[in-house]
């Protein structure tokens, strides 16, 4: 509840709306847009609306006016709670978590830099030299991270197309003493194709050179130059296929004193002819055999080993090995497979290397220190193409478990604790999407499952007896369907389509190339090759190079699986942390700083369950603490209860306690614990605390001293 604010801006919190309906919130909404208010509180939860414009509210003089102030002391920023996460790490000694949700352009990625510039600011007052390193390495591996995992789609010219969270791990005096990253499958397909009006990553685009600074004794060049056989589409949409030439210099050279420095002189050429394939009787054949040449030497291998591993493929018969000839089209797959995998292999070296310098280096605040962490995520958000395919499939999956996450620690815990407590509710109803994340994620029946199985199938492994899979064991699902579930429905226009019912509106997903990105698979020949490497980076990023074929026995695990075991890891980790969130809203469709398109927003209000939010929020209550804690904290304010109290039990105690300070109305009794409706009563309450600590200790001194 902001305060200094005018009410021309509209409500700074949605909770003080006159009453709770969606035409009510959609004016405010609109108004604050309108006005340049782009933050609105529910609570505690931010609600963000893309302004696409630069605004002068993100400056020094603004940080200072948040810093360590109360939420509702300032007009609602994401400052403000990124402080109130802070505070919560610092004072209370809690992991802390900021999740940042919305759909794809909705400006998470912004949020969450802003978020970090600001905890930057705040923090190492001391200006510790260690502090000050940390703190700039965690702000500028953004812009490396940026180049090589975001690129344009037709949603977002700044689209991140991997999965970021990052730990920011503090020392007791609340100073970030280190961070870590976990990034979540990048979209490598997009290194070889991208959808009419999309770009590769950045970095194919880009000279960039960044300078860190850190201590670490390590010396490496990397020189990873790609032949990819790309299909480009320039800006005006006229469509030229070309032949990519894809040159990746990563150098990282690191000394005592020294700079982590990143070198992409990623060229995109175009080529005439790179790396195809062709027949000459039986024998496949590549057409351009220079290029093998050149790729020889970028991979610092010999050129034969190179053509061999392009055309032929070791298999282990039982007794004896063979060398098998490629198709045309086994060969260019495996070139594709080739050109992916090192590009991902490329995205997580980097992503190891950043956390090589900013990982806890003490021995001691690791071990013996207070260390508590500030978690901060941003992920891809939810997304519908033209063509939607396997990776579209787990980004929206990836965010139908964040909506999960926040129902489960929003909308249910806090309905549930109440009913715990005896507190009188009347319960507020909610879409829960569990059912669309069963029906991605669920052993045996989930479409995860359906995908794995289609993959081990003996006999025919294709798309198409995926789908024959799904339309069986899915056929009565309310939020799945497909052509031959539905022959009537006109949207599903083609037979290898199927529809899920997603939270956030409905997807159709083409299943051509579904297999494929599962299985992910990259001949061990391949592996072998770059393990073979006399470059020592690109071998250390090919550890299982090192198995001949009859030693690689084990099947891996499908992309599905791995992306689904880590999702279900990262919700864990992040539900056992106190969450604050912020909610993203996408304007509208043009990048517009002016156009508030209603229904886009209205959608997004909706899907978000933004008014349950409101209706949650409002009936309950802002704190809540055991009796006995609330006591501990409060008891020298009145005189039932300092130094004890003779009441029979806590409660009565608290009682007698909030009776004394005249804010009955405002407080609830449960079971256990006694809820606090407004932020403002527990304000009163601790400055109150502040008064009679600040007496009391003015009262030993003089004891002390002798002067009573
Ligand atoms: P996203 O992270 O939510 O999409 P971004 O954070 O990349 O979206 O925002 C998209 C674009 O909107 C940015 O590149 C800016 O031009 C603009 N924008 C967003 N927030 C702000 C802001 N606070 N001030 C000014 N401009 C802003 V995706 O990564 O595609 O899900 O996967
Ligand atoms: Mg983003």
């Amino acid at each position: 509840m902001a305060e200094h604010e005018s009410l021309e801006f509209g409500k700074a919190d949605f909770v003080l709306l006159d009453s709770v309906s969606l035409e009510e919130f959609m004016a405010n909404l609109k108004l604050r847009f309108e006005k340049g208010r782009i933050y609105t509180y529910i609570g505690e939860v931010v609600v963000s609306v893309n302004p696409y414009r630069a605004m002068n509210i993100y400056g020094r003089d603004t940080i200072e006016q948040y810093k360590g102030r109360e939420l509702y002391e300032r007009p609602p920023h994401l400052f403000a709670i990124a402080d109130a996460a802070y505070k919560a790490m610092k004072r209370r000694n809690k992991d802390t978590c900021i999740v940042i949700s919305g759909e794809s352009g909705a400006g998470k990625t912004e949020a969450s830099k802003y978020i970090m510039q600001y905890i930057a600011a705040i923090t190492n007052p001391g200006q510790r030299a260690e502090v000050e390193r940390v703190k700039n390495m965690l702000l500028k591996s953004n812009c490396v991270l940026e180049a090589f995992g975001n690129a344009k789609t037709n949603r977002n010219d700044n689209s991140s197309r991997f999965g970021k969270y990052m730990d920011i791990n503090f020392d007791f005096k609340g100073d970030p003493i280190g961070g870590h990253i976990n990034n979540y499958l990048l979209e490598k397909s997009r290194v070889i194709f991208q959808q009419e009006g999309e770009r590769s990553f950045h970095s194919f685009y880009q000279h960039t050179h960044t300078h860190t600074h850190t201590h670490t004794h390590t010396h490496t060049h990397t020189h990873t130059h790609t032949h990819t056989h790309t299909h480009t589409h320039t800006h005006t949409h006229t469509h030229t296929h070309t032949h990519t030439h894809t040159h990746t210099h990563t150098h990282t050279h690191t000394h005592t004193h020294t700079h982590t420095h990143t070198h992409t002189h990623t060229h995109t050429h175009t080529h005439g002819g790179n790396l195809t394939f062709g027949v000459d009787g039986d024998t496949t054949l590549i057409e351009n055999s220079k290029v093998v040449a050149v790729i020889g030497v970028l991979l610092a291998t010999k050129e034969e080993n190179v053509e061999k591993a392009l055309l032929y493929r070791t298999v282990a018969t039982g007794r004896d090995v063979i060398d098998k000839q490629h198709t045309t089209q086994e060969a260019s797959y495996g070139r594709d497979a080739l050109a992916k995998a090192m590009y991902e292999r490329m995205f997580c070296w980097i992503v190891g290397r950043i956390n090589d310098v900013i990982e806890v280096k003490n021995y001691d605040a690791k071990v013996h220190g207070k260390n508590t962490v500030i978690g901060v995520l941003d992920i891809y958000g939810f997304e519908i193409f033209q063509n939607n395919s396997f990776e579209q499939f787990c980004i929206n999956y990836c965010n139908e478990k964040l909506q999960q996450l926040f129902i489960q620690l929003v909308l249910r815990q806090e309905q549930e604790e109440y009913q715990r407590e005896g507190i009188p509710w009347k319960h507020i109803d909610y879409f829960n999407n569990q059912i669309i994340v069963d029906l991605v994620e669920l052993q045996h029946k989930g479409i995860f499952s359906v995908l794995d199985e289609a993959c081990m199938n003996v006999g025919k492994v294709t798309d198409e007896v995926f789908l024959q899979g799904l339309n069986s064991k899915l056929a009565k699902h309310a939020h799945y369907t497909s052509r031959k579930l539905s022959p009537t429905d006109k949207s599903l226009e083609f037979d290898r389509d199927f529809r899920i019912r997603h939270y956030a509106g409905d997807v159709m997903y083409s299943v051509v190339g579904f297999i494929d990105k599962n299985k992910d698979t990259l001949f061990q020949d391949f592996k072998r090759l770059l393990y073979n490497s006399s470059n020592p980076v690109l071998k250390m990023m090919w550890p299982e190079g090192k198995l001949s074929i009859t030693e690689v026995t084990k099947r891996p695990l499908t992309a599905a699986t791995l992306f689904k075991n880590s999702m279900i890891a990262l919700v864990e980790n992040l539900a056992c942390k106190e969450p604050y969130y912020v909610r993203c809203i996408k304007p509208n469709d043009v990048k517009s700083p002016l156009l508030f398109e209603h229904e886009r927003c209205r959608h997004q209000v909706e899907y978000l369950g933004l008014l349950e939010n409101v209706r949650v929020r409002r009936a309950g209550f802002a704190n809540r603490q055991d009796y006995p804690r609330f006591l501990q904290r409060y008891k020298m304010i009145s005189e039932f209860t300092w130094p004890n109290h003779d009441l029979p039990s806590d409660k009565e105690a608290v009682k007698r306690l909030v009776q004394g300070c005249g804010f009955e109305h405002d407080v609830a009794y449960g079971k256990t614990k006694v809820f606090v409706r407004t932020p403002r009563t527990l304000f009163c309450l601790e400055e109150q605390r502040d008064e009679m600590v600040g007496r009391i200790v003015l009262f030993l001194q003089k004891v002390w001293r002798g002067t009573i």
